[in-house]
């Protein structure tokens, strides 16, 4: 695990800053959000000396170092020495966490966020200790007119350790600057220099005239940027030169509509993903979209499911996620499902009230963004997966394109185990492919660009 963290080099990491007067428990929150006591703490203010760093995988963030710092203060006490390394650690700050206690919003805070602004850091607030005492109106509404997040925590309650972490990660997603979020990865790091990538695309009525669709280009292009190759099939030649193939390919992708075919016709040993379990990684955070796919199984009668579209385009007649998708959740669960839909940028607040929900591939959705809706979920504890990891789970094959992520794989294997203490009354039914198009969006200015 250390060996795998060290080889982010420090410089790439997200830095989060943590800063706030003495004694509000900066240091005992970077100890609650990472399980271990890396900072000392104690109730003798200015205990923090030195910037403390802390790195570690943060995802769907990726790699990150938190900076404890030393506490800031109305009252100068602090050595110059002090004040200038906390300053300093500000400068190396991409996201800033400004710790208070509640109730205080006082000259140490005010000016906190005064020298933030002036440096341009984005920061939320975090109001520690709240086991202490209740918040006041007052100080809640002058914290919120500060920044978009304020957080609530107690730093000594570590059974509510993943509510706090969840509703921390939703936070530095929104507040991270687009280009600071890890960038996904497409499919070349699945490759080996000199390997060979067989994509099965679909030609069909719904294929553009004359092109490949964007994800299919980039995929080419991520490949060839790692120095392999590809082999661009159609579904009907792809079992005829797989045979002329010499060497058997390093990874088979096809669309979802084609999945149950392409696996059955890739011999067990060979790699197989499809196009939308590629972008779901890349766009978001794949272990939680799998995981979120085995809640499939324990789905009831009456249960609320959410489609969310990102784009809001023209529903076609046997439209993905209007038709297509609720018929195969009501097929593979045998139950009747109250199936609601938002598209474009409405995104319900209400979302507590789904059992599931199942995205879109957010191909008009930034990675930040994609992020933001699943931690806004997870934070009201919603299931979420998204049109491609679902579809493979209803036909029965999604542990087999789960196979080349092996740590999505194990959220999911996790998930369903759980659920198998609690089946369908039914009992889950395989649900058939169709074969035909449109498992991608239709909306000519995006998936089909
Ligand atoms: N009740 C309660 N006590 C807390 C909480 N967080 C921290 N404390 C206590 O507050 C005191 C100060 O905590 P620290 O984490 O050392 O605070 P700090 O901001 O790092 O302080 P300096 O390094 O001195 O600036 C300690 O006694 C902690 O146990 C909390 O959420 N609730
Ligand atoms: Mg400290």
């Amino acid at each position: 695990m250390t060996g795998a963290m060290d080889k982010t080099p420090r410089s790439l990491r997200l830095h989060i800053g943590l800063f706030g007067r003495i004694n509000v428990g900066k240091s005992s929150f970077l100890n609650m959000v990472s399980g271990q006591d890396v900072a000392i703490t104690s109730p003798v203010p200015g205990t923090t000396t030195d910037v403390v760093e802390k790195a570690m995988e943060f995802l769907p963030l990726g790699p990150v170092v938190f900076l404890d710092t030393a506490g800031l203060d109305d009252v100068s006490s602090l050595g110059e020495q002090r004040l200038e390394r906390t300053m300093r650690a500000l400068d190396r700050t991409d996201v800033a966490l400004v710790l208070v206690e509640p109730n205080i919003w006082g000259s140490a805070e005010k000016n906190i966020v005064r020298l933030l602004r002036e440096k341009k850091k984005p920061f939320a607030v975090v109001v520690n200790k709240a086991d202490t005492v209740s918040l006041s109106e007052g100080f809640l509404a002058e914290a919120r007119a500060q920044a978009d997040r304020v957080l609530v925590v107690s730093s000594v309650q570590p059974e509510l350790r993943d509510r706090h972490v969840n509703a921390l990660k939703e936070a530095l997603i929104h507040c991270c600057p687009e280009e600071r979020l890890s960038s996904g990865r497409l499919i070349g790091d699945l490759l080996m220099p000199g390997g060979l990538v067989v994509l099965v695309v679909p030609i069909d009525l719904q294929a553009p005239k004359g092109r490949l669709i964007l994800p299919q280009v980039q995929a080419i292009r991520d490949v060839l940027d790692n120095d392999a190759a590809v082999l661009v099939v159609k579904e009907r030649e792809y079992s005829a030169y797989l045979r002329k193939l010499k060497e058997l390919p390093a990874l088979v992708v096809c669309d979802s509509q084609s999945v149950m075919k392409v696996v059955a016709d890739t011999p067990p040993g060979v790699k197989c993903t499809t196009f939308s379990i590629l972008f779901a990684r890349f766009k978001g955070d794949l272990e939680e979209l799998a995981r979120g796919a085995a809640y499939i199984e324990r789905l009831r009668s009456g249960d609320r499911v959410l489609i969310a579209e990102s784009c809001s385009h023209h529903a076609a007649q046997d439209d993905i996620g209007r038709v297509k998708i609720p018929r195969w959740l009501r097929q593979y669960t045998g139950v009747d499902l109250d199936v609601g839909h938002c598209s474009g940028r409405d995104y319900p607040g209400d979302l507590e009230k789904y059992q599931l929900i199942i995205h879109c591939g957010s191909c008009m959705l930034t990675r930040g963004e994609m992020m933001l809706r699943i931690y806004q979920a997870k934070e009201r504890g919603v299931p979420i997966t998204n049109y491609g990891v679902a579809i493979a789970f209803v036909q029965g094959v999604l542990k087999r394109v789960l196979g080349p992520f092996p740590s999505a794989l194990e959220f999911f294997e996790q998930e369903a185990e759980k659920a198998k203490r609690t089946p369908l009354p039914t009992g889950g039914h395989v649900v058939p492919g169709d074969g035909q198009g449109g498992t991608t969006c239709p909306q000519a200015g995006c998936q089909s660009q």
